[in-house]
């Protein structure tokens, strides 16, 4: 198997694409299709500030440091589950991608602000800890993006997370969640920030490969509250259609995207009575839970520096030189 850029022995085989790469020209490509999303797309514009929401995993510092690659340059969020080992070695890797590019990490920590973690407090709100887990990141995510003055709030969503949700939809007919997923979300004045998906035609084995021949040093475990999610077995069942039809997982996103443009422009979210931020309900289920659980102090940020400020090669050159 030969790569198809220099003919040299290939080190990955893309059979969505029909073809193969060696490692080079495998990283010049992941990066040049990151970059033309965030173009084709208008993901990020010249006068956005970029956060990136970085949960210590292969998908989120790889796209990190891309993104900082290819000159546009972004700080992190990252929110503290209060999952014992998982946690602390998660926003330990974190913090080294942080390091490796010179730039500013933010951190919310759950057992600071509720002193649980996110398994004690589905216990005692009797809610299943992932569906606890979505409302307090995206909250906490968006305060961030806000409180710090970012306008843009980037996830490391790939290919393979959105094409098993839409399927999830799908196949339940949960017509109200089914165009609510795009690969950008515009933002609302000072309240919601736009939310920018530069993975969303990449798939998880890309961005594993491309984290690997970085040497991007992440956490290899998944989040134990994973295990057993639907989502996990709807991506092992469209993997197994990928076998045989290669390209599939592509067409079905790339489909799902041009329908979406179709929909009707979104309303205004309403707005939490107390703090101000998205909300469908007069207080945010985030201030009830404060109210609840909060040690009385208000939510507060930290923000760690770099330990020293590296600098990034910048790709952005190279990404529009190579065809
Ligand atoms: S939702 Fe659930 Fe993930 Fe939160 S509790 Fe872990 S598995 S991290 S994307
Ligand atoms: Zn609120």
């Amino acid at each position: 198997m030969k790569c198809r850029v220099c003919g040299k022995e290939a080190n990955i085989r893309l059979s969505a694409y029909n073809t193969a790469l060696c490692a080079d020209d495998f990283l010049t490509f992941f990066e040049r299709r990151v970059t033309r999303a965030v173009q084709k797309y208008h993901l990020i514009d010249q006068t956005d500030s970029t956060l990136v929401a970085v949960s210590g995993g292969k998908d989120s510092l790889s796209l990190w440091y891309i993104l900082n690659r290819a000159g546009y340059l972004s700080d992190g969020i990252y929110i503290d589950l209060g999952i014992d080992e998982y946690s602390r070695v998660s926003f330990e890797k974190a913090r080294l991608m942080a390091d490796r590019l010179g730039r500013r990490i933010y951190r919310f920590s759950l057992p600071a602000l509720f002193q649980k973690g996110i398994g004690d407090l589905s216990k005692v709100m009797r809610r299943a800890p992932c569906s606890l887990c979505g409302v307090l990141k995206r909250y906490l995510m968006n305060k961030a993006c806000i409180d710090a003055g970012y306008t843009v709030l980037a996830t490391g969503h790939n290919l393979d997370d959105e094409a098993s949700a839409l399927f999830g939809n799908l196949l339940y007919w949960k017509e109200a969640y089914l165009y609510k997923k795009s690969i950008s979300l515009e933002g609302r004045g000072d309240y919601l920030a736009k939310k920018i998906k530069p993975f969303f035609l990449c798939s998880e084995r890309e961005a594993a490969a491309y984290a690997i021949l970085s040497r991007i040093d992440y956490v290899y475990e998944e989040c134990p509250y994973s295990v057993g999610a639907k989502t996990l077995l709807y991506k092992e069942l469209l993997n197994k259609i990928e076998v045989t039809s290669p390209a599939t997982k592509i067409r079905f996103v790339k489909g799902y995207l041009e329908r979406v443009k179709e929909q009707e422009a979104r309303p205004d979210p309403e707005r939490c009575a107390r703090c101000g931020y998205p909300s469908y309900t007069e207080t945010c289920n985030v201030c009830r839970l404060v109210e609840r659980f909060g040690t009385g102090e208000a939510i507060r940020i930290e923000c760690f520096e770099p330990a020293q400020a590296t600098a990034t090669p910048d790709i952005s050159a190279k990404a529009d030189a190579v065809v």
